[in-house]
């Protein structure tokens, strides 16, 4: 059956794949993210390859009104969000606690922990009035271990293991399933991001072993959304197989 499923940070990386995902098993997606350009080429391709319909919200997740808007505003063919993936996030900087920049916590303490907030407080009531509804969080390995000079990323992604728990909690009683899916390294726009734009620093993270793909991790979103409604994953931690842990890898000469 085809699905109303939301995908926030849905530009690049996970989360468009994601929607890549989602529309070749026919849902119709809402899609969000800043760069609009980008959601106007994936919506036309999503449209064009897999004849699914494909909205666009064009907010910034830091931004509550802008947020309370869009969602709210939804029209009856697409308010009732089935499925809401919380993917939209960011690391920026790697730096000791000392020496850390405070726009760079700022934004990922708006974004990773506000952002995913704001979303969740316009889509929930929604899922509870029906019901019925599926959150997934995308949270990291960040959020299972601290590593160094991870300190304010990693608090954010502790912070959302501790928001999917508490939504779970609060939820449970109106038929609502909360999932937290927490990857490993996954090779996206992320390390280009949190190094602000330094290719060459950004690329190394990947050298020498084969990292996750946004595709390998939109497989098992998809998966833990498949389930039946009695079925929940409630968290799910994967990895390369060249990592053992936040800061182990078997890396080869390259
Ligand atoms: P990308 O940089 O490729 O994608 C990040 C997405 O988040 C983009 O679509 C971006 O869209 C969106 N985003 C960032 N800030 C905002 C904002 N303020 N408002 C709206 N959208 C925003 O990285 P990933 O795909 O790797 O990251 C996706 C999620 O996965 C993040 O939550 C990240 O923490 C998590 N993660 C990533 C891992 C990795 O190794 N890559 C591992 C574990 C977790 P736009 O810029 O257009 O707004
Ligand atoms: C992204 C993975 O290890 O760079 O969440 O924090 S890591």
């Amino acid at each position: 059956m085809s699905k109303n499923i939301m995908i926030t940070g849905a530009t690049s990386g996970i989360g468009k794949a994601c929607a890549i995902k989602f529309a070749s098993l026919g849902h119709k997606l809402i899609i969000t993210g800043r760069r609009l350009d980008r959601l106007e080429a994936l919506k036309d391709e999503l449209e064009k390859e897999f004849d699914v319909s494909v909205l666009i919200l064009h907010f910034d997740v830091r931004e509550a009104k802008a947020v309370q808007q869009a969602i709210g505003g939804l029209s009856d063919y697409w308010s009732d969000i089935d499925i809401l993936v919380n993917n939209a996030g960011l690391a920026r900087g790697l730096d000791t606690v000392d020496e850390g920049n405070l726009a760079d916590w700022e934004q990922m303490i708006d974004t990773n922990i506000k952002g995913l907030l704001y979303v969740t407080r316009a889509v929930a009531p929604g899922m509870k009035m029906r019901g019925r509804g599926h959150i997934i969080n995308i949270g990291s390995i960040a959020g299972r271990e601290v590593y160094p000079k991870g300190n304010v990323y990693c608090a954010t992604k502790f912070a959302v293991d501790a928001l999917t728990k508490g939504m779970r909690i609060d939820l449970v009683g109106d038929g609502i399933k909360v999932t937290q899916i927490s990857p490993g390294a996954v090779e996206t726009e992320f390390s280009q991001v949190r190094f602000h734009g330094d290719q060459e620093r950004a690329s190394n993270v990947y050298k020498g072993y084969k990292p996750l793909s946004g595709k390998d991790v939109a497989e098992v979103v998809a998966f833990a959304a498949s389930l039946p409604e009695h079925v929940n994953i409630n968290d799910l931690l994967l990895m390369p197989t060249a990592q053992a842990a936040a800061t182990i890898f078997n890396k080869k000469e390259v």
